[in-house]
């Protein structure tokens, strides 16, 4: 959709940018966009192989949310899975003032249970690009994947221009289960996912089926949802906007497309310092809105691929969508050989372009210069009862039968556990260059923060149980925080660490990625009452324990809807 800017001011621009819900007065009249909602379970083969996704009225990944700054959104959701539960959670809106349709079953809301009809509403109160997924178990991994793209309104200028969009959601699949992958994670001994099949661009990848010996027919390369790529077109001369997304399960990503640059200008709804990169790397939960011009050979198609860094995932392929410049066959396979991406392991330059992502001058909300508190949360895997965890500081998350937001509003202070062991945990004695000697336990805590306070929070990395970190993208509901900056290595609260923290231009984010052997810190202001959680964006992660919770504000959240309770000790209050 082309943009025509009309002439407004940068001043303006700005003043509207922080004073986001003020810009209804900008005479654009908000809208009510209702969306009708069927998740089901469908056969599906994105990558050749036939396997049950959950689907968004029959599409994986389900249908873009468009909306504009100040709309709100009103999805009404019928569970039709039959045999299971659902819950779905709008990554990256922060809910401010409606805390109960974060959609985080356990945290905000008890389970969509089969047959059960519940309606989402809620603002979108910034412009960016955002996600949407199931947030119940693993569900995610089954396919409930989606996008949001909130524009800005009219008359206000974005801060770059181009001629038309397109959006790329990025995913990594999987031919087992959603059921067989929780079934392993659970066991004794643990069972990891493994590596993915494939690799999707917009729902599409290619699995060779000859690599399969016996596949029952399940597996067929010219099945129609497997056989062409997904094609993007571009008009030569025209500059393009690219809405990309991660929901990747495991993988984090290098994106990019052949012979091209792209400039990043916006990351989780917030505009960057404009860079220029060859590939992005891009980490689950995340998204980023890059400019390419179609400034090529247009007598030819492009390969836009994506590839896996951080793990050693050498059997996954490369996902491989097609460029078409327009007038070309947009099936026509491009004629080079795709390239393979940056090396998996070099961390160095994933760490460099975390490190390049401020706020655009224009547009840096400075974080305020202190902190009121600060955790330090540090992560590890340990055996807990013979079962393989994660734990933060010694803890390993199990969500409550009644979720954190009706327990709390409510005071039901036996259906969680009052105190994290945040003053407890040893971190000085903790050595993050070896493997946990420590088994932690199973808990439901949550961190209570005082209202309106500014909180820092160091992520700290630490070695598995098999002597090797890897990455994990942190992302936190109901809120954006300033990242501060990444380092290698411990944190050390009492050298220099803080004197290299960056207050002055700090990009704003939901999630940020916490690389391997190394520590990242972000600043938030604690003062959207309700319920949140904090985790890792690895399914796999988040499901064996890794997150906590955050409250704040809670008895300012007004009357809770009946329709989130109904579960564990929120039975009789509705
Ligand atoms: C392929 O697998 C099916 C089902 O497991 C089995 O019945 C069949 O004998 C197998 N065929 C070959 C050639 O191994
Ligand atoms: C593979 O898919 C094609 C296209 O739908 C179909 O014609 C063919 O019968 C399928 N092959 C098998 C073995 O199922
Ligand atoms: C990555 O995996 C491949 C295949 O499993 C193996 O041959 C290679 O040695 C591994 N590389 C590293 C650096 O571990
Ligand atoms: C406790 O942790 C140690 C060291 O990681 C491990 O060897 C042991 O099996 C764990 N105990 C249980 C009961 O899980
Ligand atoms: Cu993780």
């Amino acid at each position: 959709m082309p943009l025509v800017p009309k002439p407004l001011g940068v001043a303006a621009a700005v003043l509207c940018f922080s004073l986001c819900s003020s810009l209804l007065l900008l005479g654009a009249e908000a809208k009510v966009r209702h969306y009708d909602w069927e998740i089901s379970y469908q056969h599906k083969s994105p990558d050749c192989f036939e396997k049950l996704a959950v689907t968004v009225n029959g599409e994986a990944p389900g249908p873009t949310i468009y909306a504009t700054q100040g709309d709100t959104v009103v999805v009404t959701v019928h569970n039709k899975l039959e045999t299971e539960n659902t819950a779905i959670h709008w990554h990256g809106i922060r809910q401010i003032g409606t805390p109960w349709a974060d959609g985080v079953a356990g945290v905000t809301q008890c389970p969509i249970q089969p047959g059960e009809t519940f309606t989402y509403k809620f603002v979108v109160d910034r412009a960016g690009t955002y996600l949407y997924h199931a947030h119940y178990g693993m569900q995610r991994v089954a396919g409930l994947n989606g996008m949001i793209v909130v524009t800005v309104p009219e008359g206000v200028w974005e801060p770059f221009r181009y001629d038309d969009e397109h959006t790329v959601l990025l995913e990594d699949w999987w031919h087992k289960s959603v059921y067989d992958q929780a079934t392993g994670l659970s066991a004794k001994p643990f069972v990891f996912v493994g590596e993915p099949q494939s690799l999707l661009i917009n729902g599409r990848g290619t699995f060779d089926c000859s690599k399969l010996a016996n596949s029952t027919g399940l597996c067929n390369n010219s099945h129609p949802d497997c056989t062409l790529p997904t094609q993007f077109t571009f008009v030569p001369g025209k500059t393009y906007l690219l809405r990309i997304g991660s929901l990747t399960s495991l993988s984090s990503l290098s994106f990019e497309i052949e012979g091209h640059l792209m400039t990043v200008v916006e990351a989780d709804g917030h505009y960057v310092r404009p860079f220029v990169v060859r590939n992005l790397f891009i980490y689950s939960g995340e998204t980023y809105s890059v400019l390419v011009k179609a400034d090529q050979d247009p007598r030819r198609n492009y390969w836009a691929t994506s590839h896996i860094v951080g793990r050693n995932a050498s059997s996954t392929p490369s996902a491989k969508a097609i460029v078409s410049y327009a007038g070309n066959d947009p099936r026509k396979t491009p004629p080079t050989v795709p390239t393979t991406g940056p090396a998996w392991d070099n961390t160095v330059i994933r760490v460099e372009q975390s490190r390049a992502i401020v706020a655009h001058p224009g547009y840096a909300v400075p974080a305020p210069a202190r902190a009121d508190r600060t955790l330090l949360l540090l992560n590890t895997q340990n055996y807990i009862n013979g079962h393989t965890k994660w734990t933060i500081n010694g803890v390993s998350l199990h969500f409550p039968a009644t979720p954190y937001l009706v327990s709390m509003k409510h005071d039901l202070t036996d259906a969680y556990d009052q105190h994290p062991p945040l003053d407890t945990y040893d971190h000085r004695g903790h050595d993050i260059s070896a493997p946990a000697q420590t088994n932690g336990t199973i808990g439901s805590p949550v961190y209570r923060l005082a209202f309106d306070s500014v909180v820092d929070v160091v992520l700290q990395n630490s070695n598995m149980l098999n002597d090797k970190s890897e990455t994990h993208p942190w992302h936190l509901h109901g809120h954006d925080f300033w990242v501060l900056g990444h380092g290698e290595g411990k944190f050390d609260p009492a050298a220099d660490a803080w004197r290299l923290l960056n207050i002055k231009d700090p990009i704003m984010k939901n999630t940020v990625p916490l690389h391997p052997d190394g520590w990242t810190a972000i600043r938030f202001h604690a003062n959207n009452p309700g319920v949140w959680l904090f985790h890792c964006h690895v399914e796999a992660h988040v499901f064996m324990g890794m997150g906590v919770v955050f409250e704040e504000g809670v008895e300012r959240v007004g009357r809770l809807p009946s329709s989130i309770m109904g579960c564990g000790h929120s039975k009789g209050l509705h």
